[in-house]
């Protein structure tokens, strides 16, 4: 066989390369596995551990079968989330926060009782080692939606790729997993995958120190609620009908916050749950974690 027929001519190349785009929504900048972990490492600064979450569809919201459903969460509709995407694995902490900001807006900061040192481990092994083991690994707050924008343009100055916050269709369809359920790991409270009212001691606790959700991230439920890019709307903002990467409202008064948090009952972390605040609104509850698009090289 001659040399030059082992090449392909480039015209074949870019056909391949556009097929497989169209039919795959291929990325060579985010082709991974699912649940694939990478670390993005800002210069001077903490590093953040990624999770690659596939393209699919799936159920959002709950439907009629669920007891505890709110209005705000139905009616279940199907929704397409066209690309695959990388999401913090843990909730932002005070230490990453501090890295990039060089402040540390936190109510539970520099505080003896302030991270979980006394609180039962659920999850011993790497994970908690990395992220138990200081104050400073607890979820930051006091953090307003713009005060998130502000985090995410400066690490988006670090030239490490594009940073943004999740769409709540794609915070939804990354909490599930997979799952139809109430909860991420079935319909009943189980103490071993998240922090509530009953069980926080009265505080964030620290991140990643309870057992994740099926493709690896902490805390999607429970410990801290977390903002989404959407404007939403109250109290009632949604149709039926099947969309694809939904972005809510165009403009509006409220962005849409997902998941319980410490302070609040465990029947407010479940898969389906949202709420909507002002996006000036500063708290004691409410985190954020973040989506990292690299590169294209
Ligand atoms: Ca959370």
């Amino acid at each position: 066989m001659k040399k030059s027929a082992l090449f392909l001519p480039p015209v074949i190349l870019a056909l391949i390369f556009t097929v497989l785009f169209i039919i795959f929504n291929f990325n060579p900048a985010v082709c991974a596995e699912t649940g694939e972990v990478k670390t993005v490492f800002i210069k001077d600064g903490e590093s953040f551990d990624f999770i690659y979450i596939p393209a699919g569809s799936f159920l959002m919201g709950s439907d009629l079968s669920d007891a505890d459903r709110d209005q705000t969460e139905w009616p279940a509709h199907t929704v397409k989330i066209s690309r695959g995407f990388w999401l913090l694995k843990n909730e932002v902490t005070q230490s990453q926060w501090q890295s990039v900001m060089k402040s540390n807006p936190s109510y539970f900061k520099n505080r003896s009782d302030a991270g979980n040192e006394d609180s039962p481990l659920d999850n011993p092994g790497g994970d908690t080692q990395k992220y138990h083991s200081g104050r400073d690994n607890c979820p930051v707050e006091k953090v307003s939606w713009y005060d998130c924008e502000k985090f995410i343009a400066a690490l988006n100055s670090k030239e490490v790729g594009v940073f943004r916050l999740p769409s709540e269709a794609e915070w939804e369809y990354a909490c599930r997993a997979e799952t139809q359920t109430s909860y991420y790991w079935g319909d009943s409270i189980d103490e071993k995958y998240f922090w509530h009212m009953d069980n926080a001691y009265n505080k964030p606790q620290a991140v990643c120190s309870k057992l994740p959700n099926k493709w690896g991230l902490y805390d999607m439920s429970g410990n801290m609620s977390e903002w989404c890019a959407d404007w939403g709307k109250s109290p009632h903002d949604r149709s039926g009908e099947t969309v694809c990467d939904p972005k809510g409202e165009p403009v509006g008064e409220y962005k849409v916050v997902r998941d319980g948090n410490w302070a609040i009952r465990a029947v407010h972390s479940r898969s389906a749950r949202r709420s909507l605040k002002k996006p000036d609104d500063k708290d004691m509850y409410t985190g954020f974690r973040i989506v990292w698009e690299p590169a294209v090289k």
